[in-house]
């Protein structure tokens, strides 16, 4: 008999101990790097040119009530099936046709909208109608009751960034149907925008809630924001250009604890440094064109291409037109934990 040269006591012992449900931890980490994060998951760009026809036979083929959400999941190419973009964070195309409603429910998933194409939309949270405009950033906390609609008569579809992965890999997943498909409204549009949106607050303002109250950012005045800083020729961020963050006005904090939401602005012919964080981001351009170099790879984008840079991928940004790109991550999360870390230059 030959002796077994490559006999290895130590993974023996590994291996022979596991029938109790234990493991070596120093054989279990032999080689293996944990040094940075080794996400699997791959940048990725949809060009909203290529997937426009996938979403108008979606719509050909269901209809929002029988699909309840008629959505195009996009799937990070390393996580087929699983529907996430990233480890953490989901994203879908939801299309909602003149005269549709998808019905109410709520769920212990924080989501965020935010409009690609058409105007004529609504969301309704907790019986307040939300307006879905091109452009506008909408958020819905978690355990809101929730509808959506379509009163005009253009089809209306937006970008759905939810926690979904987040929050199933903490096993908290909900979910409950509210009894008719549309929740009554019980109070007036745009109360929300009133009493937290201009600047103050109402007198003895006391947070019920870790969200921000405030159910939409409309797109113009945050349009405006940026051109106005723009003509200012300050503040800009070498990798970033003039990036803003959606916030909670009662508190400064991010809009929502579990997802940061960002609009930047970027000029014709800039070109970003070099960058990378751990929170990977989800990016949806609303004007102008460029593109978004990960890892040596390069993804050109345009208006409403939708890409995602996972975290700890190295990349920059480069315009060829006045451009603006809304983007979200998990970063309030990172952040909270003192997880969160980024870097600049190669
Ligand atoms: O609009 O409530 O894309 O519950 C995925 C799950 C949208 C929604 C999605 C959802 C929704």
């Amino acid at each position: 008999m030959t002796p077994d040269i490559g006999a290895d006591p130590q993974k023996e012992f590994h291996d022979r101990i596991s029938a109790r449900n234990l493991a070596a931890l120093w054989v279990a980490r032999r080689g293996v790097d944990i040094s940075k994060p080794k996400s699997p998951a791959v940048a990725a760009l949809w060009r909203y040119d290529d997937i426009r026809g996938d979403i108008a036979e979606a719509g050909d083929i269901v209809s929002a009530e029988d699909a309840f959400r008629r959505v195009l999941v996009l799937e990070n190419p390393a996580y087929p099936g699983e529907m996430r973009i990233t480890n953490t964070l989901y994203a879908g195309l939801q299309l909602v046709k003149p005269g549709e409603i998808a019905p109410c429910h709520r769920h212990s998933q924080t989501a965020l909208r935010f409009v690609v194409e058409g105007d004529g939309a609504y969301t309704t949270v907790e019986g307040e109608r939300v307006r879905l405009s091109q452009g506008d950033f909408v958020i819905t906390r978690n355990w809101s009751w929730h509808d959506h609609g379509n009163d005009s008569d253009g089809d209306v579809i937006w970008l759905d960034g939810l926690d979904t992965p987040l929050v199933d890999f903490l096993d908290t997943v909900f979910r409950d149907f509210y009894p008719e498909q549309a929740h009554p409204l019980t109070r007036p549009e745009g109360d929300a925008a009133a009493r937290y949106g201009t600047g103050m607050l109402p007198m003895g303002f006391e947070a019920e809630s870790i969200y921000s109250p405030m159910l939409r950012y409309p797109y113009a005045p945050a349009r405006a924001a940026l051109d106005k800083m723009r003509r200012a020729k300050s503040g800009w961020d070498e990798c970033h250009g003039l990036k803003m963050r959606y916030i909670n006005p009662a508190s400064g904090d991010d809009a929502m604890p579990t997802m940061a939401a960002f609009l930047q602005f970027m000029p014709k012919d800039f070109s970003g440094a070099t960058y990378r964080s751990t929170d990977g981001a989800v990016y949806c351009v609303t004007e102008g064109s460029g593109r978004c170099i990960v890892d040596g790879e390069t993804f050109e984008w345009g208006p409403r291409d939708v890409f995602v840079v996972p975290g700890w991928h190295e990349y920059r940004l480069e315009a060829d037109a006045d451009s603006v790109l809304f983007s979200y991550s998990d970063q309030p999360v990172q952040q909270k934990l003192g997880l969160w870390r980024e870097m600049r230059g190669a």
